[in-house]
């Protein structure tokens, strides 16, 4: 594959309402949007899922930039290659910084898909023609969270996330079962308790959750096997699960039943790839997991979910959810719970130019010569 250059676009966009988690509220969304580009003109999109701030994972829009820049780029660049696969394969001799890995390696996925003529969920295995849909609620009350929850619901999500933290939890999940008693739930701690809320967290048993993401910390998988083993709730783990090895401890232990894999979280396709083969294995379910992101990795999320093993519905929402207007020239739109794999080539979405153009706060383009 020849790359001709990199482009570099630092977007800012507000969001319609702000997004409530314990860690952090997000009004407005700061990412990187990473265009590669082809001898014959041919153009591969990613984009990086940090933060402003380290609220999430300790990487930054700033970190990830630096990352790109000074060492992501320059080792694409460094010598030839011929397939996306040996990119992910070159950036394991970078320590950490996975979100930056994964927005360059799924550009040149998308582009080298792009070159085959072929969508991306194709040559990575996928079989679903429809995307499940799910949403997140995080607001700062429950009534507010029984609000939005009814909007999503009659939008035809089919299952809805709720964010909970000590102090916002049992009263929450049980005034949203109150309100909707079949609805598909599950909480989400963003690794908010400790062991010693346990009895707290069996609180959470009776009220019928899917699973309970991440309720413990990031470096704690052998407290989460403890803490599976008193709750029947089951554990779906998002933050502690960054490399295929994490996956593997987390099965030797019996950490959690379930994973949400975000490209972004855990380098990039190579990485996830590896993290779903190994659930398939060991019987552990999976969902792609959301970042409060633009179209480029929405469009990527949904190639992911096109594989087999994707059964529960994801983060995987409209783009009119967060944005007044996406950055790509047809929105990603939830129809009947339901979005529908996206059969152009690539990632099968093309940048809005004029829109990217309005909220880009700087760009960047570095050629390979
Ligand atoms: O913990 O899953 C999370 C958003 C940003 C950072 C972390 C998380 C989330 C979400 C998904 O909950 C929200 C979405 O993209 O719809
Ligand atoms: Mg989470």
């Amino acid at each position: 594959m020849k790359i001709k250059s990199i482009t570099l676009h630092v977007i800012s966009m507000p969001l319609k309402k702000p997004f409530v988690t314990h860690l952090q509220t997000v009004d407005k969304r700061e990412g990187i949007i990473v265009e590669v580009e082809d001898d014959d003109g041919l153009r591969g999109l990613g984009e990086g899922v940090a933060f402003s701030t380290p609220w999430y994972t300790e990487e930054t829009v700033k970190t990830s930039y630096h990352i790109l820049k000074d060492v992501l780029i320059p080792l694409v660049n460094s010598k030839p290659f011929q397939h996306s696969v040996e990119i992910g394969k070159r950036f394991e001799a970078v320590r950490g910084n996975a979100m930056a890995k994964a927005a360059l390696e799924m550009a040149v996925w998308d582009l080298y898909a792009r070159q085959q003529q072929t969508p991306l969920w194709k040559l990575i295995g996928g079989v679903r023609e429809d995307i499940l849909a799910g949403a997140v609620v995080g607001a700062d009350n429950a009534q507010m969270m029984v609000k939005q929850t009814e909007e999503l619901v009659n939008e035809g999500y089919q299952r809805i996330k709720l964010k909970i933290s000590p102090g916002a939890d049992v009263e929450i999940v049980k005034e949203l079962r109150r309100h909707f008693p079949a609805l598909s739930l599950l909480a989400d701690a963003n690794s908010a308790y400790s062991l010693e809320d346990k009895a707290h967290l069996q609180a959470l048993d009776e009220y019928d959750l899917e699973m309970i993401e991440q309720p413990l910390g990031i470096d704690d998988l052998v407290e989460h096997s403890l803490l599976q083993k008193e709750i029947t709730t089951p554990i779906c783990l998002d933050e502690s699960i960054i490399t295929p090895h994490d996956m593997k401890s987390a099965i030797h232990l019996g950490s959690c039943g379930v994973v949400n894999i975000k490209l972004g979280r855990v380098g990039g396709y190579l990485s996830a790839l590896e993290i779903y083969r190994l659930c398939q294995e060991h019987h552990i379910k999976v969902w792609c997991g959301g970042m409060i992101e633009f179209g480029v990795s929405r469009a990527h999320n949904l190639a992911l979910s096109t594989l087999e093993g994707f059964s529960i519905p994801g983060d995987i929402s409209s783009s009119s959810k967060y944005w007044e207007e996406d950055i790509i020239t047809s929105p990603i739109v939830v129809e009947n719970g339901v979005v529908k794999r996206l059969d152009g080539a690539g990632i099968g979405v093309e940048l809005n130019r004029k829109r990217l153009n309005s909220v880009t706060m700087m760009k960047e383009t570095f050629s390979s010569d």
